[in-house]
């Protein structure tokens, strides 16, 4: 990030005016909030790793977006959205906004801004024409995704070959329209070691041919660009993950986080090695017949460091994608999660908009913007509903409606009002009436079209 700069100055009644500030990825807040109460600055470790554009969390009392930042004065005065220009000449930008007295001081690390005052219904309504905008130089494909049922919600990474089975037949018996099942994470013996199988799976291609020959299609979770530092990939390739630069010769891995059961470092994709690995996982799953993939973890991807080839983060982060999208070819589905959004507009169909579902409504850590829970959840899909059918098409996070889920009504009204993706991620034997008629009624096509947010 380069030094900030004053790019505009904003004056705002401070008790109306509001801002929608970009998260950076998937699973970042966003939301349209007061001026006057910008979200905490972030603290945890794993979070600025994970949620953070540059590892950085923004100083308190700042607003901060990746790529975009918008604001409502509050006067009646059009709505002023600050963007990425379309095509990403120099990355995502940082946007900051800061209230003084009666102004916003709005400033980024770049004057390759755009800059549009938007006459509108509210800031969604504004969002959702610079949207339009921004995509309209990208190739976003608009094609509806199927309903999904995923392994994750229910059984974890403890998933096993039975599981999907089982719930194979229930979807049968049950006649629910599932088009895609898809495996999520725990086939796979370390985080990077994707053809190594755990164990869960007594033969993995072949749980997909019995998906197949049930009638369904296959779909499958991968994070390309983790490396778990407990994988045989790090230990035969430690020449293939991205590098802190200025820590010596080679430097220190660049730390992804503590995820998927392992400290895990990033993937070089610019490393011809390690691209070519990455399109023979993809390329061995493709032949299976697998035709949905959901990738996750992709903010690994975008880090600034020591590669291969000497590009900044968005640019290898978009190659990659590119990269992705060639091995699966044009007809599989690709869904991103924990990815980077604007950097991915044109490469993928769906994606995901906000935190991970659980049981409970609350997060686990309270406070904390970015962990499991249908607040959380909730929260991004309804800020972030203007991106459906612009960008891509949007997918909430899975329903999981089996009795014991909080609030489960509140959360299928949410899915059912906003979102675009349908998944169901619950044991299906489980259901009782209320969850087996809402799934059965959620679990239709993407909607085509875009979401057209109301006047607020
Ligand atoms: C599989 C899961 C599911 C889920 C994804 C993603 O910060 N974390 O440690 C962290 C762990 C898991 C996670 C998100 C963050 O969930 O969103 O749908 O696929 O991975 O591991």
């Amino acid at each position: 990030m380069e030094v900030m700069e004053e790019i505009a100055t904003v004056p705002v009644d401070p008790a109306r005016a509001r801002v929608y500030a970009e998260g950076w990825q998937s699973w970042s807040e966003a939301g349209v909030r007061p001026v006057t109460d910008p979200p905490p600055p972030v603290s945890r470790p794993d979070s600025l790793a994970i949620d953070c554009q540059y590892r950085r969390a923004a100083p308190p009392g700042v607003f901060e977006g990746a790529g975009l930042l918008a604001v409502d004065p509050g006067d009646g005065s059009p709505v002023r959205v600050f963007g990425a220009p379309p095509g990403l000449p120099e990355g995502v930008p940082v946007i900051q906004a800061a209230l003084r007295d009666r102004v916003l001081s709005v400033t980024a690390d770049t004057s390759n801004v755009t800059r549009r005052s938007l006459v509108s219904d509210g800031i969604p309504a504004a969002l959702a024409a610079w949207a339009d905008e921004f995509a309209a130089g990208r190739p976003v494909t608009r094609r509806p995704v199927p309903p999904v049922w995923c392994s994750w919600y229910q059984y974890f990474e403890r998933a096993t070959e039975g599981d999907i089975l089982q719930n194979v037949d229930a979807m049968a018996a049950l006649d629910l329209p599932v088009e895609i099942v898809q495996i999520d994470d725990g086939y796979q013996a370390c985080t990077g070691d994707w053809l190594v199988p755990s164990g869960k799976y007594a033969d993995l291609p072949g749980t997909i041919r019995r998906i197949r020959a049930a009638g369904r299609r296959a779909g499958i979770w991968i994070a390309p660009w983790l490396v778990g530092v407990s994988s045989r990939l790090f230990a035969e390739h430690p020449d293939w993950v991205v590098r802190e630069p200025g820590t010596g010769s080679p430097g220190e891995p660049v730390w992804a986080g503590n995820v998927v059961r392992d400290d895990c470092a990033a993937l070089d994709l610019t490393n011809p090695g390690a691209a070519r690995y990455l399109c023979d996982v993809m390329e061995t799953m493709r032949g299976w017949g697998v035709d949905y993939f959901k990738i996750d973890f992709c903010y690994a991807g975008a880090y600034d460091g020591m590669r291969y080839s000497p590009v900044p983060g968005a640019t290898a982060y978009q190659d990659g994608l590119r990269l992705i999208r060639t091995a699966i070819g044009p007809d599989a589905l690709l869904v991103g999660c924990g990815a980077p959004l604007l950097p991915a507009v044109g490469f993928v169909d769906a994606m995901r908009i906000g935190p991970d579902i659980a049981a409970s409504y609350e997060p686990e850590l309270r406070s904390h913007p970015t962990t499991p829970s249908q607040r959380n959840a909730a929260r991004n899909v309804l800020a972030r509903a203007w991106q459906h059918g612009r960008f891509w098409v949007n997918d909430p996070d899975c329903l999981m409606l089996r009795p014991g889920v909080e609030r489960r009504a509140d959360w299928a009204a949410v899915v059912r009002d906003y979102g675009g993706l349908r998944a169901s991620s619950d044991a299906l034997d489980q259901l009782d009436e209320w969850a087996l008629e809402t799934t059965r009624d959620l679990l239709v096509p993407s909607p085509p079209g875009v979401f057209v947010p109301a006047a607020s």
